[in-house]
């Protein structure tokens, strides 16, 4: 049974806070990114702690590497327990993160292809078969790749192996929870938990159809 991963994008603070408590006995870990950093500053991430769950860092970080260590190290400070990162930068940009990450006991997930329908534009020919592979000889924990595309999810695991698959794309964006949960090690659902208008209900929905 895959992970129930809650996209906590809502830019304010007492919102995110209260779906989060309402949500939070569903969940497995929580992800935050730019709109809520940039909503309520970093140091909300301390009061995740709350909850008791990891907590994942979606900065799609994609700089050189001194800069993305520079982020990363930023980050776990904050109190994450994971990074995302873009593996389009390379293998040198990934490693920064990987290493930052596993220097704190924290993870880093590489994007692989995204979910979005731009996201074939240039996630395609082989470059997110690239990019899984990069993933793997950087030891990252593991790659994000589409809920909205289950067949290219099958194809990038056999890239992976037992490395983690994180998939973004169940709910808002089309993807079915039904065709994905067998394929993936955790699955990332925002506006249909966090935009509903019982959060705790639609985690718990999502969380027993995971099975
Ligand atoms: P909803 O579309 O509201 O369920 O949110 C999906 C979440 O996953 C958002 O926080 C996106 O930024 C993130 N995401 C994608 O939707 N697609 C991707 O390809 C990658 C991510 C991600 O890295 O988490």
């Amino acid at each position: 049974m895959p992970d129930l991963i809650l996209a906590l994008d809502p830019t304010d603070r007492e919102e995110a806070l209260r779906i989060a408590g309402l949500a939070s006995p569903h969940l497995d870990a929580i992800k935050i990114g730019y709109p809520l950093v940039l909503g309520a500053g970093l140091s909300i991430a301390r009061e995740f702690e709350a909850f008791g769950l990891p907590l994942i860092a979606d900065f799609k970080v994609a700089d050189i590497p001194n800069t993305n260590r520079l982020i990363a190290d930023q980050v776990f400070d904050a109190g994450f327990h994971a990074i995302i990162c873009q593996g389009f930068p390379g293998s040198d940009s990934v490693l920064a993160c990987v290493e930052s990450a596993h220097g704190y006991g924290g993870e880093c997930y590489v994007v692989a292809e995204m979910s979005h329908p731009g996201g074939t534009e240039f996630f395609s020919g082989g470059v997110a078969e690239r990019i899984a592979r990069l993933a793997v000889d950087c030891h990252a924990d593991g790659i994000i790749a589409p809920a909205t595309r289950p067949d290219r999810v099958r194809a990038l695991r056999e890239i992976v192996g037992t490395r983690k698959i994180l998939s973004p794309g169940v709910g808002a964006q089309g993807g079915d929870l039904s065709q994905i949960a067998d394929l993936v090690d955790g699955v990332i659902v925002g506006r249909a938990i966090y935009g509903a208008d019982d959060p705790a209900l639609a985690a718990q929905s999502f969380s027993l159809l995971r099975r």
